[in-house]
């Protein structure tokens, strides 16, 4: 596929992805949605020597200003839940991830953009950034997995007001909920999304991948996450990573870890 509205900066290892509508705030139309979905179920999976992702958008205005209200004017009831059917398929392969998917929001995640950042694994945002479910003011709800997700981060009275209110709130706030791990200056955010994929990097893949499947697995209904938990713990024992791992602390050395 050829991105039309993504921009993929490949490089030592990182994938920094940018959303590149900045005159619609970077608004995810059906056609990004479609990059998105292409992205982390086929191209990402493929690059070799990924470290992780770095989620932003394009400008310093805004990360997502939501789905693209322009494109949902006539829409009927099939297709919008078709729609939130592939939205949630998407945003489910980001949630899911092997790699740690680190979101930069750099202005505005509203709607689906704020859904978008919280389906990233980790969020940082920029002093300017602002977080809010506005759904409510077109007569809609959130349909990317905000009513969900939300309370994960936030709990279940903040998630009601946010969502009941479709009032936005700042990046400080949004630390403070625990919707965003760290506020970081405008200038420093990339940098600081990038190292925190690269400290994520040196630890040993295979349980980095373990950890985000048993994070979410607290959430499913349809497993149970701390049996899951203990047959994990006897995979990872029983990788040469861990061999590795536990020789180079005793050795007094930096693991070198291979993913096996
Ligand atoms: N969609 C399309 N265009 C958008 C947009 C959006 N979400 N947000 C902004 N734009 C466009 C504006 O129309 C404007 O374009 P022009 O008029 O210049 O052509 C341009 O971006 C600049 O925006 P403003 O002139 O409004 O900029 P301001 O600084 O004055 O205001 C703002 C910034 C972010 C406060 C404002 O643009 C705003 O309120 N934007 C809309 C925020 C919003 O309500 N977002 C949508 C939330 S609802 C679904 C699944 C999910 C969803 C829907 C359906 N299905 C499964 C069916 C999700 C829905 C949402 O995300």
């Amino acid at each position: 596929m050829r991105y039309e509205n993504l921009l993929i900066d490949f490089e030592k290892g990182i994938a920094t992805v940018t959303v590149n509508r900045p005159k619609a705030l970077n608004a995810l139309n059906r056609r990004t949605m479609q990059e998105l979905n292409y992205l982390f179920a086929q191209d990402l999976p493929k690059r070799e020597g990924l470290k992780g992702v770095v989620l932003t958008g394009a400008g310093d205005k805004s990360f997502v200003a939501g789905a693209d209200i322009k494109e949902f004017l006539d829409l009927d009831a099939a297709q919008g839940e078709a729609m939130a059917r592939y939205g949630h398929e998407t945003f489910n392969l980001i949630e899911r991830f092997a790699r740690p998917v680190v979101a930069a929001v750099n202005g505005f995640a509203l709607g689906g953009g704020c859904e978008l950042a919280m389906a990233c694994h980790l969020r940082l945002a920029a002093p300017q950034a602002r977080f809010g479910q506005p759904e409510v003011n077109l007569g809609i709800i959130p349909g990317y997995g905000g009513t969900q997700r939300l309370i994960q981060y936030i709990g279940k009275g903040n998630a009601m007001e946010l969502l009941l209110t479709a009032d936005m709130i700042d990046a400080e706030t949004a630390h403070r909920l625990g919707l965003v791990n760290r506020v970081v200056p405008q200038a420093d955010l990339l940098a600081e999304a990038h190292a925190l994929v690269e400290k994520i990097a040196a630890k040993g893949p295979l349980a980095v991948a373990k950890i985000i499947e048993l994070v979410q697995a607290y959430y499913r209904h349809d497993v149970d996450g701390f049996a899951e938990e203990i047959k994990a713990f006897g995979y990872t024992t029983g990788t040469q990573d861990f061999q590795e791992g536990a020789r180079a602390f005793v050795e007094k050395r930096k693991p070198i870890f291979k993913g096996k």
